[in-house]
C-alpha cells in the first residue's frame, strides 16, 4: 500500500452549506485539473452508510466508520494510480486531516442561497436552518477548527464568473503543489 505522505497529486475538499455550489465546482475542478471527483453524499446513498434513522429530524444517521473506510480505500487507490481527488461534502470535521492538501469553503450571499434552496424544494424549516448556518459561517468555523489555517480558503460562489475564478485559482494552486512536491 502506498503511504498517504507519498502522494504526488493533491487532494482537495470542497465544503460549505448545502446549495453553495460544492458539487458543480468540484465536478469542474475534476474535469479541468484531471482529478477524480468524489461526491461524498452520493457514496453515502449508494453504499447505504446509515446507522439508523432520526425520527425527529427525519434524516438518516450517518455511519461514519463505514463511510471513512470506503473513502480511505478510494483515496489509497487514487494515490496508487497517481491521481488526486476532489471531494465535496457539506461538513469537513469528520475526515482525517492527512487526507487533504486544500480545503475550499464556498460562501454564498443569503438572497442567492435562498433562491437556490427554494428551487431545490427545501421546506421553510430546512431552508431557514441552512440559511442560518451560512450566515453564522458554521462550516467555515468547522474548517478552521479541523485543519491548518494555511490550507483553508474561503471563496465566494454567487455567480458563474466567481465559480470560474475559483476553478482557475484552484488550478494554479494545484500546479504549484505538484512543483513543490515533485
Ligand atoms: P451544493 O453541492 O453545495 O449543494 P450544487 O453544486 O448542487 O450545490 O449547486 C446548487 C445549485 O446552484 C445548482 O443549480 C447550481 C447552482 N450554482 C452553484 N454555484 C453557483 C455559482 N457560483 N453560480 C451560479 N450558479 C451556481
Amino acid at each position: 500500500m502506498s503511504d498517504e505522505t507519498e502522494r504526488r497529486r493533491p487532494n482537495i475538499l470542497v465544503t460549505g452549506t448545502p446549495g453553495v455550489g460544492k458539487t458543480v465546482t468540484a465536478a469542474l475542478v475534476a474535469e479541468r485539473l484531471g482529478l477524480r471527483h468524489i461526491n461524498v453524499g452520493e457514496i453515502i446513498k449508494e453504499h447505504k452508510c446509515y446507522d439508523g434513522h432520526d425520527e425527529e429530524l427525519d434524516t438518516h444517521i450517518l455511519d461514519e466508520d463505514k463511510l471513512l473506510d470506503l473513502m480511505e480505500a478510494l483515496i489509497q487507490k487514487c494515490a496508487v494510480d497517481n491521481v488526486g481527488i476532489v471531494a465535496d461534502y457539506h461538513s469537513c470535521e469528520l475526515f482525517p486531516e492527512r487526507w487533504f492538501d486544500l480545503i475550499l469553503v464556498l460562501r454564498t450571499n443569503t438572497d442567492v442561497l435562498f433562491d437556490r434552496l427554494t428551487e431545490r424544494g427545501y421546506n421553510d424549516k430546512k431552508r431557514s436552518e441552512n440559511l442560518e448556518a451560512e450566515i453564522m459561517q458554521v462550516v467555515l468555523d468547522e474548517a478552521h477548527e479541523s485543519y491548518d489555517v494555511d490550507i483553508v480558503q474561503e471563496l465566494p460562489s454567487n455567480t458563474k464568473e466567481e465559480m470560474e475564478g475559483n476553478v482557475d485559482r484552484c488550478r494554479m494552486w494545484a500546479e504549484q503543489w505538484v512543483k513543490d512536491n515533485a
